[in-house]
């Protein structure tokens, strides 16, 4: 399972390189477990830790009490009460290839007469977690901590949608699994605090970490963390045989368990699943480090049995780290809407996980000077949570003699005005109001999809529509002309037309598309419908004080500040008299909360999926209207749809629909029954 021991070097060189090792270890093991934040990869954390474990099977004298190789995981952090965990939360063995693999197989066909099967399951990266139920509710939620105590996270947990508050059956039971965070959150959560000048987490477990150790449980629910449960550590009153078995029962009581288990009956089976998987890891929506392969059968396992730290019946594949070797030619620093000025790293382009890599964001100011990266450095990339490129480390031996630290930028790349470090904000910013670069990324943001939905005006379009003057607020583009639009580059007579239309119809827009595309700072689009939603006027929201923001359900101190400040500005005040007159729509069109809880329709309360061409209104507007009467509209087809409306050429969905019995309905059906509740 590990690497050859060494035995050919004398035991006070062996006890001097474990000591080292043993130094760097803790220290990485506290950056990762305690502070959150990794210095190194969790593939250069293995191969030292291998080292350390190799040395000291050659030398079991050095063996110490105190050694990383000795323990379970890290410390406890302060500020969550200690939890002693009843039955210890265990590590488990690492496989790194086939031979380890193989090596596992022969030590369990040895430790048991009974036929072996294995359960393949994927091996989340997020943090472990365990749940007790009492009666069938959630008395406890903990972390992992050092093994033997955690933390009680239980306030924390209750809002993790995919934890169960009451199971289907009165058990009391402890079950164990992992909380992470979906990878598309973990995007979404790092361009908003990008965007607000915070520092980014560098993968999605530290996201969750973040998320489930916040001492303010209002944090942790709008983390969208999530959890698989995959293992049963006090069954109480459950009955099962097998790992395989007591999982079908998790998903019966109404526990997350993840699907992509498999029950194999040998290792050539097992090594081919590790293989599928790891060619598979960039398709999941959640971060996977490597296969969990645990002897299926519980007799089996007894067999086995366990070392002090882990199962010897269960091992851990993990996938090698994907990395790869460049050379950053250039750094990039880009204007963004709020003025926060980012640097891109320009790269010789190589092959990541699937895909050619030329870009990666370095984040800030500090990132470049806390990695010391250069131009024409050699450097090593990996991508975060499997999707974002990101720069690891510098390859200092390949630095080029003569090499000079990276000189940061002081004025703002799109207008040439001073840069700027707000308050403690490790962004630096261009804080001019005219910047092109922000008026740009500001109209680009306005005709978005979730704001006011102009389709055509595309950045290109909008660049050319500020360079020649014709455009310099959002509310210049409400006087548009045919003439003016024929003058841009690749608009022709029919795209100059659409255009018009696109933007003259979004004069009927709904209020909170326009609160979410004025881009006020902190106000996305959930944060636009509830102030739509609450004051049902522009000016009504004009005129809100803090007070009367802050006492929306959902809306917190620096969005009320945010809405506060903005509305302060004279020139935010003549913007909308100049839509106004422009004939923007400044009300609110949907429904108040209230009248659609109450609603009887035909729609309340059903959740619908809409799928293929729809003909007689887009997507966007059937969901409008369908929300407007108390429906849900949902991406996916489940037991829990109620109908599915199938337009032209619908595909997958409607096959799923079938296959579960989900009513389907036709375009008109759709249409027919809305008119009749509007
Ligand atoms: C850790 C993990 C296990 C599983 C999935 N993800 C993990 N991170 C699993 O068993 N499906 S088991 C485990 C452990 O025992 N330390």
């Amino acid at each position: 399972m590990t690497d050859k021991p060494e035995t050919n070097q004398p035991i006070e060189e062996a006890a001097e390189k474990v000591e080292v090792l043993r130094e760097i270890l803790d220290r990485y093991s506290h950056e990762y477990y305690v502070l959150d934040k990794p210095t190194v990869t969790d593939a250069e954390y293995d191969a030292l830790y291998r080292e350390l474990v190799s040395l000291e099977e050659s030398y079991p004298e050095l063996i110490s009490g105190d050694s990383p190789t000795q323990r379970v995981g890290g410390t406890i952090l302060p500020g969550f009460e200690k939890v002693p965990h009843d039955i210890p939360m265990l590590s488990l063995g690492n496989a790194f290839g086939k031979e380890d693999l193989l090596d596992f197989d022969k030590r369990v066909r040895k430790l048991t007469d009974k036929k072996v099967q294995y359960i393949c399951e994927l091996k989340i990266d997020g943090l472990a977690l365990s749940l007790k139920y009492k009666n069938g509710k959630l008395i406890q939620a903990a972390t992992r901590g050092d093994g033997i105590v955690g933390e009680n996270v239980t306030q924390n947990v209750r809002t993790i949608k995919s934890v169960p508050l009451k199971l289907k059956y009165p058990y009391s039971i402890e079950v164990r699994g992992e909380c992470y965070m979906p990878k598309a959150s973990f995007v979404e959560l790092n361009q908003k605090r990008e965007e607000n000048g915070e520092d980014i987490f560098a993968n999605p477990r530290n996201a969750a970490a973040g998320g489930l150790r916040n001492l303010d449980p209002k944090q942790t629910a709008k983390r969208n963390l999530n959890t698989f449960m995959y293992t049963v550590a006090d069954f109480g009153e459950m009955e099962a045989a097998s790992q395989s078995d007591a999982l079908e029962q998790l998903d019966k009581i109404g526990i997350r368990t993840n699907h992509e288990r498999r029950v194999f009956e040998t290792i050539e089976d097992v090594w081919e699943y590790t293989q599928e998987f790891q060619e598979q890891r960039s398709n999941l929506p959640y971060d996977i480090d490597g296969i969990v392969i645990k002897v299926n059968d519980f007799q089996a396992q007894a067999d086995v049995g366990f070392t002090i730290k882990a199962p010897r019946w269960a091992v851990a594949y993990k996938f090698p780290a994907e990395e790869a070797n460049t050379v950053v030619n250039e750094i990039e620093w880009t204007v963004g809407r709020t003025g926060v000025v980012t640097p891109t790293a320009i790269m010789d382009p190589v092959q990541l996980a699937g895909t050619t890599v030329q870009r990666a964001s370095l984040h800030n100011v500090d990132l470049i000077r806390e990695r010391d990266i250069r131009l024409n450095d050699t450097v090593v990339i990996h991508k975060a949570g499997d999707i974002i490129p990101e720069v690891t480390r510098v390859v200092e031996e390949l630095r080029p003699v003569g090499s000079v630290p990276y000189e940061f930028p002081t004025h703002c790349p799109a207008c040439d005005s001073e840069l700027v470090h707000l308050d403690e904000e490790v962004a630096l910013r261009c804080i001019n109001p005219k910047c092109p670069a922000q008026i740009i990324e500001g109209l680009t943001h306005f005709v978005s999809r979730n704001a006011m939905n102009i389709d055509g005006l595309g950045n290109k379009v909008i660049i050319q529509l500020y360079e020649k003057g014709l455009v310099k607020d959002v509310a210049d583009l409400y006087s548009l002309t045919y003439d003016q639009l024929v003058t841009l580059d690749k608009i022709k007579d029919k795209s100059a037309n659409n255009l018009l239309n696109a933007i003259d119809a979004s004069r009927s827009n709904s209020l909170e598309r326009l609160v979410f595309g004025l881009g006020i700072r902190n106000v996305g689009a959930n944060a636009a419908k509830l102030l739509a939603e609450e004051f049902e006027t522009i000016e009504a929201l004009q005129q809100a004080g803090k007070e009367m923001i802050i006492a929306i359900e959902g809306i917190g101190d620096i969005i009320a500040d945010s809405v506060v400040t903005f509305f302060e500005l004279p020139e935010v005040n003549a913007l909308i008299e100049e839509l106004r007159a422009k004939n923007v729509n400044l009300i609110y069109l949907g429904k108040k909360k209230e009248t659609v809880a109450e609603s009887d329709s035909y729609f309340n309360g059903k959740t619908i999926v809409l799928t293929g061409k729809l003909t007689h209104f887009t997507r966007e507007e059937a969901k409008e209207r369908i929300e407007n009467l108390g429906g849900k509209v949902t991406g996916s087809v489940s037991k829990k749809t109620d109908f599915l409306v199938a337009g032209e050429d619908a595909g997958s969905k409607l096959t799923k629909a079938q296959s579960l019995d989900v009513p389907v309905w036709n375009e008109d059906q759709l249409l027919e029954t809305l008119e009749g509740e509007e």
